[in-house]
């Protein structure tokens, strides 16, 4: 039998597939009959074709995917559903939105080949990567899908946005899953997986395939461990007896439009430290420039070096060749020999950090990615170890928590807002918590004794929520949409009625 990422995105004609039965289904029936007469009220035709995509918690492995490790999450509930039709006669993408106060209508021409409009950010150019990406994708299958034509398009998305839930690329790969059901295409999962992460790069953050590959494969009642070069995925059963909580700190992060300094800063000082590393432990400068693009690419080399110590921790050779001081521009340019205008050039992202940037904290990077990736495998190894559930789970917390640390500490991706709530998640009973996601603001995940829910998120609501639906920051009766329990969801399905 084909292994699960090898089948192709399912096409159900029913939502029972992906919504259950009880309240959910009957939420799903709802939103789809709306969706379907709001359609048909923008574009005088009805849709042909629906795709979904959810967002995704990640459990652990934090800014490690674009380094090319493995990381650990799984879907959840929440998604984008995508409803389209083709246009024969009005050869415009029409992109609309069921939250039309939020989001107005954006259109763009019919061409695969136009450029993405960086500066003036819209929610539409998210469509624009799925739209993007299929006609680079048919194009490498050599898939023939004729003249070109419009599409018409309303999106009703139920994932947070700004929140480390991954909307974007349940927007993304809901979008790009509707235009090949849209044209009469599917290809197994795991290159759909790989055309949406290149893809969503589009809008402007150098970003890793972990969102994307959860989003297109997930699996109901699991996590996956997936790995990356190429993407790969390992169902992970979760310990019973514990819950993942999901919390919102209500800090919105805008990470396409902060990205220079928060997201893609941190891609080029990791892409910067690997360099240095290399280049430290031997590696001829020219062949580091050219050769060295993540911290994966050097651990074999640190590796080495650590074996000189007794040892098999990269951080070793972090500790010996980067300094714990920022360094500047000039210092790592006496390193490399070049400057960083000249080999950073051919990538307008990196040119956008480093006009900005003031330092790098190289050695901080580095020790952040190496012990979160080793932190994603031993969380692997827990659930599948032989201890009790509860001493795992006990375990997986510790895990989570020492996530967290490096995130903050390290990686400086917290805020005081995610700060306050993982301590409010840990006082009131969590075995563990951290940000999830990009971070700098978003959600945290506490890992919960399953029996603890109801009166834990209780407590988050007196403790952490109370004062600021009484200062009006949200509403009482939206509390749930930010604070929720979530198990391991499906992931994108094709609608056909
Ligand atoms: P968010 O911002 O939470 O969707 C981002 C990246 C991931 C990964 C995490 C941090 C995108 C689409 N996703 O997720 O690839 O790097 O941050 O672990 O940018
Ligand atoms: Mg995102």
């Amino acid at each position: 039998m084909a292994k699960h990422e090898e089948l192709p995105i399912p096409i159900h004609n029913n939502l029972e597939a992906v919504y259950g039965g009880g309240s959910a289904l009957e939420e799903a029936q709802l939103r789809l009959h709306k969706l379907k007469s709001k359609f048909l009220e923008i574009f005088t035709h009805p849709p042909q074709v629906f795709a979904r995509s959810p967002g995704r918690v990640n459990l652990i492995g934090e800014h490690i995917d674009y380094e090319g490790y493995s990381v650990l999450p799984m879907a959840i509930r929440q998604d984008t559903i995508v409803a389209i039709r083709k246009n024969e006669t009005q050869k415009v993408l029409r992109i609309a939105n069921v939250n039309d106060e939020k989001y107005s209508v954006c259109t763009y021409p019919a061409d695969p080949d136009q450029e993405i409009d960086l500066k003036n950010h819209k929610w539409g150019h998210y469509f624009i990567c799925g739209y993007k990406g299929f006609y680079d994708y048919a194009k490498l299958k050599g898939v023939d899908v004729g003249q070109l034509v419009g599409l018409d398009v309303l999106v009703d998305g139920t994932v947070p946005t700004g929140s480390g839930l991954s909307s974007s690329a349940a927007f993304v790969c809901s979008s790009t899953i509707a235009i090949l059901a849209a044209f009469g295409v599917n290809f197994p999962k795991k290159e759909i997986a790989q055309v949406t992460c290149e893809c969503e790069q589009h809008i402007g953050t150098q970003s890793g395939g972990m969102d994307q590959a959860i989003s297109v494969m997930a699996k109901t009642g699991f996590a996956l461990l997936i790995d990356f070069n190429p993407i790969r995925a390992t169902d992970v059963q979760l310990p019973t007896g514990g819950t993942f909580v999901i919390a919102h700190s209500l800090a919105e992060s805008q990470k396409a439009v902060t990205a220079a300094t928060n997201y893609n800063n941190r891609v080029v000082e990791c892409r910067l430290a690997a360099i240095v590393l290399a280049i430290k432990l031997g590696m001829d400068r020219k062949e580091a420039i050219s050769k060295v693009n993540t911290l994966s690419d050097v651990e074999g080399l640190c590796v080495s070096f650590a074996a000189i110590h007794k040892s098999s921790d990269p951080v070793l050779a972090v500790k010996e060749y980067l300094k714990e001081e920022p360094f500047t521009a000039k210092e790592i340019e006496e390193v490399t020999g070049e400057k960083l205008t000249s080999f950073l050039k051919h990538n307008e992202a990196y040119l956008e950090v480093i006009k900005v940037a003031k330092e790098y904290k190289l050695h901080q990077r580095a020790a952040h990615v190496y012990s979160e990736a080793k932190r994603v495998h031993a969380f692997k190894d827990v659930v599948s170890s032989n201890v009790n559930d509860e001493e795992k789970l006990k375990k997986l917390g510790d895990l989570m928590n020492e996530s967290h640390y490096s995130c903050s500490v390290l990686y400086e991706c917290s805020c005081p807002e995610l700060e306050e709530l993982v301590n409010t998640c840990r006082k009131n009973g969590a075995l563990g918590a951290r940000l999830t996601g990009a971070g700098w603001g978003g959600c945290a995940v506490a890992l919960v004794k399953e029996s603890l829910v109801p009166q834990f998120i209780l407590n988050l609501k007196e403790c952490f929520y109370q004062s600021r639906i009484d200062k009006g920051v949200i509403k009482k009766n939206d509390l749930g949409l930010y604070v929720f329990a979530s198990k391991p969801s499906s992931g994108a399905a094709i609608f056909k009625f």
